[in-house]
Order: C-alpha cells, then structure tokens, then sequence
C-alpha cells in the first residue's frame, strides 16, 4: 500500500465529523483542559501559512493533551466585528455583513483543511445577535457597577477612518490601522473605568504563566509610578487662593522647586491668569491643542510655555515661585501641574534655561556634570547627598530623604503618599457602522437609561449606506426608526445612543462563551464556566500583548467583581508563537508575511501536492516555535519524506512482528518517547520533529530492519506521532488491526532505565538561587540547556534580562539577571 495523503486525509475528515471525535464531553470522569486559539477576524485574504502555523501548534498541543488522558476543549470562532471587516467592505463595496460571510466560509474551508480538532458545534461570531446580546448585557452591568460612563473629553480622532480611538491604538501618533495622523477631538464618550483595576492589573501579573515579555509590556503600559502629591498654594492677582497638587516621584528636591508648571489644558488656568498675561496664555493654550501628544513629550523638543501672572507657595519654606503652563506636562497624568526642579530633572532644566528661571542643586554629587565655573550643565538625575535644604534632610541620601519629606508633609497636611499610573479609561465609543451598538437610551426626563436586560439585544439596524459620516456621529444617527424610541423608565419618547462599541468588544469574553455558545439564558452558565476557566493555555501572536490581552483581563475581572464567576484572569498559560517571514532582496531583511508586502505564501496548492499532515509537520519544523522564521519551500520535501518513511516502515512490519525488541531498538524507542514529551512540554516542537526523524532513520537501516520490531514498538511509534500528523497516524493505527480513532489511545510513556543515553537532572539558579530544575540528554548541547532551563523558569525570567548564563555542564546552570 503506497502512502496517498489526499484520500485518507479526506478519509479521516470525514470520519471525524461524522462520529464527533473531535467534540468536547459533556459527562465524563476526565480532567478538563481548555486550549484556546486567539480566534480570526474574517479576512478576505484567508489563510497563509504565517496563520496556520499558530493553528497548527495548538492543535498538536491539544491532540497531545487528549492523548494523555484529558477531556480537551479545543474551539474557534470569528471575531467580526469592527474596523478591519468594515474597512474592507467598503474597499470592495459589499456590505459588512455580506462580506463577512463570505470570508467566514472560505477561512473555515482553510480552517478544516489543517485537520485541527476544532469542536465547530461551539463555533461563535461575535456578529450574531445571540453572540453580541450578551456583549451588550455585559456593557450593561459595568455601567450598572459605574464603570461605564460619559464624559466629554478631548480623544483620539482618525480623520481617515473618520472614529475615535482608543489610547491603545495610537501607535506613535498614528492610527494602528492606516497610519494616518491622529487628531485631537472634544467630544462626549462612552468610556470604561479601566483605570479602577490599574493595581489589580500590574499585580496579578505574578499569577501567570506568561512569557515575562509580555508581563513586561503590560507593566509599562499599566505605568505604575510610586511618589507623592504635594499641595502649593498659588496666590492670584485678585488675592484669591487656590490648592494646586502636584505630582511628584521626587519629593526629596522639594527644596529644589524653582516654578510651578501646569498642563495648559488644566481647568484653574482661567482662574489663575492675571490680566496681563491672559493674551499669552490664550495663545499659549490653543497652540498647545493642536499638537498630538508624542509631540509633547519629547524630550529632544525645544521647550516653550507662558506665564501666567500667578505665584506658588513652596509649602516647606514658604518661597514663592512662579507658575507657568507649558505642554510638557500632561493634563491626564497625576494631577496635571508638577513642581520643577531644573537641577534635577532635564526636562526642567532646559526650561529654566531658555526661560531664565533659578536652578537650585539640591542633591550633590561628584559625578554630576559641571562646566568651569562649577555650575550644572544637564541635570543631575542620580543619587547623592542632600544640600541647601533643611536640616532634617541635609547630608541624608535621595531615598531616606523621600521618606522623611513625605512623612512631613503629611503630618502637616501638606500632603501624601500617592500612585500614578500612565493607564487611561477606554474610550468606548466608535462612531462607525460595524459593531455592537451601544446598549444606551437618552430621555429628557430620566436622563441616560440602560436598555432593559430583557430587551436586549439592541439590534444592528440593516442599511444601505454604512460609509462613516465624518460628522462625528455614526451612520446609525440618520436612521429613525434606530434612533427613536421609548424610555424604559418612564414610557416617554426617548432616543438611542448612536455609538457602537469598539472592535475589541467582543474578544474580551469570548472565552466564556465557547462554554455555553448556544445558551439564551445567560452569556454562560457559572459552574460550567468555573469548571472549564481558566484556558490553561492559549496560543496567539504578541502584537495582542497588550490591547486583547489586557481588555480580556479586565473583563474577567468586572463579571468576577459582579459575582459571574469565581476566577479573576481569563488565561492561565500564554505563549505566543513567533512569525513566519520571507527574505526580502530589496531590504536584505526577513520580513513577516503580509498581502501588503506581497510576500504571502498560500497553504492551499502545498496542501494539494503533499497533503496537510506534510504541511502540519513543515509548519513546525522550520524553526523555535517561538522565535520568527524564514519559509522557504524547499525543506517541505523533506518533511514529505519522513513522513513516506513512517509510512512504509508500518506497512513492511505489519504482520511480522517480531516476538521481542532488540534492546538496542528498545533503547532508541524510549529515548524518542522521552525525547518527544520533554520537548513538548517546553514547546519545542523542532526538536520533537526532529527526533521522529532520527529515530525513523535508526529502524530503516537494513542492520537494524533484520532485527525486526513488535507491534508495541510500532503501535507506540504510530501513537506518539499522531499530533503530529493525525491523519496518516489514524489510517496506520487500523492497518496494525484497531477500531476507531487512535486518540483514543494512551500517550506511551517511557522507562528511564531501559534508555540508554542517560538523562540527567540540571539544577536551575536565577542569580545564585535554585529556581527550578530541568531534565535533559547528558551532554546535551549547552544551547539546549539553555532554552530548557529558561522555559522552565520562564515566569521569573525574562530572556532578555539575562545578561549572563553560566553553564557546569551536567550539573547546574546559573542566569544572572539584572533589574
Ligand atoms: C519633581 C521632580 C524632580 C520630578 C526631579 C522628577 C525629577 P514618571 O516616572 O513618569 O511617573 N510629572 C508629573 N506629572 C506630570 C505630568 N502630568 N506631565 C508631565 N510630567 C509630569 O514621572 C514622574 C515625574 O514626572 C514627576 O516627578 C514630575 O516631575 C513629572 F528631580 O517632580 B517630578
Ligand atoms: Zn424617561
């Protein structure tokens, strides 16, 4: 019999959906394992094989799981809403919802050819109505707890896709989906109180079993600064009074504040200006307005500013000091006003430079810079001794000085200990077509009503023309019978809010839903959800580090805090598979995969010359899953190959098994088990690979083929390889006489004392403490070491934090890392 992928895979296709091997249990005595794939927005362009590889890894991964005995949940869905669907629509002209469809179906076709064991009865579309009832039911119950509210402010504006933005998607100033400039806007929003879980955010962080990247990420977005607010009390013209706090993380150089700085946008502006400064600050204000924030906040940016007329009382000696507004400060981080110290702080230093304002050192140092005269020439930044301060802090060091400064300050209400962080609320709010409207009703008597629970879902209205209008409201505004109707308090005329929510809505639950996905009743049912959550592993791609993953986590949080469910992060284990790049000529660089480049390779024709098992098994091997890696079609062959050579081998074996191993063979079989299970439990799946092919060469050679094999030795070989290449494995399991699927079978396991290349134990340290340990192949190659090592400490460690690794060779390893 010759090895024919094509009509068995089709086979085995079939077979599965037909006997529903591929469906989750409902009743059963197993454990659960939920691996989740971060699910597709409907694309027109399908699949390339960048997107089949992440598909790929879960699915050996999840195969490999259920071969070990659990009940798996493996599901997939479409996440299609929101602006890359609607975006596309209008490229092509073709309704949002029509071209959804389509690119549903034809990514399905794409889907089902990897031959992932997807349960397709728990498919979701986030597009649904039965789907985004619940999304709306959600809004309803933050808004019910406080967490969504209205507010006008000025927000991001992409003056192409004609929307607001979240803070999230302004990369570099530009719209993270066309690169257009964005644009400042005053406009009234629907926002999330996301800023409420800040500290929940950054120290649940510890829980997971995430790569330290993406914590890292996280943490820096989330911006958690320790420091503390100090009340000045500015004296205006009038002789009116006002309490400005500042925010500062260095209440230590209190004595060093030679100005007062507010943000130009700061609402006691108006209040503090004298007469005659109000021209220059006007001014000063509107120019500040029209520019993006990145802009403001660049340090290399030559600084400007106005004064306003008004002084600022240093509240530990009194001093009165000017108050100035420039836009370097920012009016939505700490309070909006600082205290400036130029001797200390670059920023400061430039401007009191340029403005002619004191500069007062208050922390010396040898090390600071000074031109001949004595006198600074940058700020200094670091450590040193207190001087020109008062006694209690003079000759103390920066951190002993902080403490004392703030335990003054709040003995005399001055003021205290605080927390800033650079995370904003969510604007909430789209003002386009394609997506969940905005569950709200507007009444003249009882003001903003949520939808009744019961009424929900608001439905998406069908119309003709779903372009963004640019006027600042969404095309559902000029639909009328949208927009009126009654208020479910009173039984007044009341009207809808015309805003629909953003396209991340639906992605931040959708995890909960593919537990119940047909329910009515509920967006889940609780035990179900507390059986089946956390996701003990999910597989998707870092540029999700912090918008999805972030947003789904905060999610998790609020149906927790309302008593939904009784876990509080949605994602247990993360890991995020690299991507897959061509060689450009032209940039003489590996450039990731996209249409836009025009260097897309198309799964499908490889499929239909080597079959999907080959193309499965290529995906894998062409580098670290979790590194970027080149394609070329030139090693696909190979993987061919292997896999023709498993095949015969079965074939030429069966039925003349041999009645005992050969210890050798018996060594080797082992070994390759070991091999296989330790590789994949640290997701080297290359490695894995690899090892199917060392060992498949070892039995085809004819001094070993003399000795011949037993059908356990075949049958766990057939076994082991099945997440690997399902298809072929299930028709090779009924050519050695079995019934019914082989992932019904038992992962083999291995005998230590039958291998012969010995395994040894390596202890982990992580800058001098043992962490963990890590068993490999004896006089295994330090770089594998390595890897192993740092995977399995890879929660405490980020790589790229070590700054050195020390190897005993068989005996210990050592990461010393800084920070
Ligand atoms: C006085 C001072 C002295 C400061 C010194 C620094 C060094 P991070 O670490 O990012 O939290 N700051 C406070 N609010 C600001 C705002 N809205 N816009 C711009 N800058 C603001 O930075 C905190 C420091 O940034 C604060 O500490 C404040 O300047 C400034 F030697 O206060 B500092
Ligand atoms: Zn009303």
């Amino acid at each position: 019999m010759q090895y024919n992928p094509h009509s068995l895979e089709k086979k085995w296709r079939v077979y599965w959906e037909e006997n529903h091997i591929n469906e989750t249990l409902s009743e059963t005595s197993k454990p659960k394992y939920y691996c989740l794939d971060m699910f597709p927005y409907p694309s027109g362009e399908g699949l390339h094989v960048g997107h089949w590889r992440g598909y790929v890894l879960s699915d050996v991964w999840s195969r490999y799981k259920r071969l070990q005995g659990y009940n798996v949940l493996h599901p997939m869905g479409w996440d299609a809403f929101g602006l890359p669907a609607e975006n596309a629509a209008i490229k092509k002209n073709i309704h949002p919802k029509i071209n959804t469809k389509s690119n549903v179906d034809n990514m399905k076709r794409q889907l089902k050819e990897i031959g992932a064991m997807y349960d397709w009865t728990r498919e979701i579309d986030t597009t649904d109505p039965g789907y985004y009832k619940w999304t709306q039911w959600i809004f309803v119950q933050m808004h019910k707890m406080g967490l969504a509210y209205r507010k006008k402010m000025p927000i991001n504006w992409c003056p192409s896709c004609k929307t607001g933005l979240a803070n999230e998607e302004v990369v570099d100033g530009k719209c993270d989906r066309c690169s257009t400039e964005v644009e400042k806007r005053e406009m009234l929003q629907w926002m999330l109180k996301i800023t409420a879980y800040a500290e929940r955010l950054i120290n649940d962080l510890d829980k997971l079993n995430w790569p330290e990247k993406v914590k890292t990420m996280q943490k820096n977005w989330i911006g958690r600064s320790e420091g503390a607010e100090v009340i000045f009390k500015i004296k205006v013209q009038d002789g009116s009074e006002y309490d400005l706090p500042v925010f500062t993380t260095r209440p230590d150089t209190l004595f060093g504040a030679t100005y007062v700085v507010m943000a130009p946008e700061h609402q006691l502006v108006d209040k503090i200006t004298s007469k005659e400064c109000k021209n220059a600050v006007e001014e000063y204000v509107n120019q500040a307005k029209a520019m993006s924030e990145i802009e403001r906040t660049d340090v290399a940016k030559d600084k400007t500013g106005a004064f306003t007329g008004a002084y600022a009382v240093n509240p530990v000696n009194g001093k009165e000091i000017p108050v100035w507004i420039s836009d370097y400060v920012l009016a939505h981080y700490g309070s909006g006003a600082i205290m400036a110290v130029p001797a200390h702080d670059q920023r400061d230093f430039d401007f009191a430079k340029k403005f002619g304002i004191d500069i007062i050192e208050v922390i010396f140092s040898e090390n600071a810079k000074r031109d001949e005269k004595g006198q600074l020439t940058e700020a200094y930044t670091e450590d040193g001794t207190l001087i020109n301060s008062c006694d209690f802090i003079n000759g103390k060091n920066v951190s002993d000085a902080k403490a004392n400064v703030v335990e003054w300050l709040a003995k005399k209400g001055l003021g205290k200990k605080t927390i800033a962080y650079k995370l904003r609320d969510w604007v909430f709010a789209r003002q386009r077509y394609w997506g969940e409207p905005i569950p709200i009703i507007y009444c003249d008597k009882c003001g903003e009503v949520a939808v009744d629970e019961k009424a929900l879902p608001v439905l998406l209205p069908e119309v003709e023309n779903y372009k963004p209008s640019g006027t600042g409201k969404s095309p559902l505004a000029i639909i009328p019978e949208f927009v009126h109707t009654t208020c479910p308090k009173c039984g007044g005329s009341a009207e809808r809010e015309t805003d629909t929510m953003p396209q991340w809505a639906g992605s931040s639950w959708y995890f909960l839903r593919y537990i119940n996905p047909k329910l009515n009743t509920a967006a889940f049912d609780k035990k179900d959800a507390n059986t089946w959550l956390p996701v003990d592993c999910y597989v998707g791609g870092i540029e999700h580090a912090v918008l999805h993953l972030l947003y789904a986590r905060f999610f998790t949080k609020v149906l927790f805090d309302c008593g939904c469910i009784d876990f509080d992060e949605p994602f247990d284990r993360l890991f995020n598979q690299g991507m897959v790049c061509k060689y450009s000529e032209k940039s003489g660089k590996l450039e990731k995969m996209s249409k836009s480049k025009g260097n897309v390779v198309n799964p499908d024709p490889l499929v239909e010359k080597y079959g999907t098992d080959t193309v499965r098994l290529y995906e894998l091997f062409i580098g670290a899953p979790e590194m970027d890696s080149e394609w070329s079609d030139s090693g696909i062959e190979g993987c061919y190959r292997f896999l023709k050579k498993s095949w015969d081998w079965v074939l030429e074996n069966n039925n003349k098994y041999a009645r005992e191993d050969n210890k050798e063979v018996l060594a080797k079989l082992h070994s390759l088990i070991f091999k296989v299970v330790s590789r994949l439990e640290s997701f080297k799946f290359n490695t894995a690979i690899s090892a199917f092919m060392e060992f498949i060469n070892f039995v085809s050679k004819p001094e070993v083929k003399k000795l011949g094999f037993t059908k356990d030795t075949i049958e766990k070989y057939i076994t082991i390889l099945a997440p690997f290449a399902p298809h072929m494995c299930e028709e090779l399991w009924q050519v050695t006489g079995h019934r019914g699927t082989v992932f019904e079978a038992k992962l083999p396991e291995y005998d230590e004392a039958l291998i012969d290349e010995e395994i040894i134990e390596i202890a982990i340290q992580v800058n001098g403490k043992l962490r963990g340990t890590v068993k490999v192949e004896k006089d295994a190659e330090e770089k594998k070491v390595v890897e192993d090592a740092l995977k399995e400490v890879e929660r405490l460690v980020d790589p790229d934090k070590v700054v050195k690794t020390i190897y005993v060779p068989n005996k210990i390893i050592n990461f010393i890392v800084k920070g």
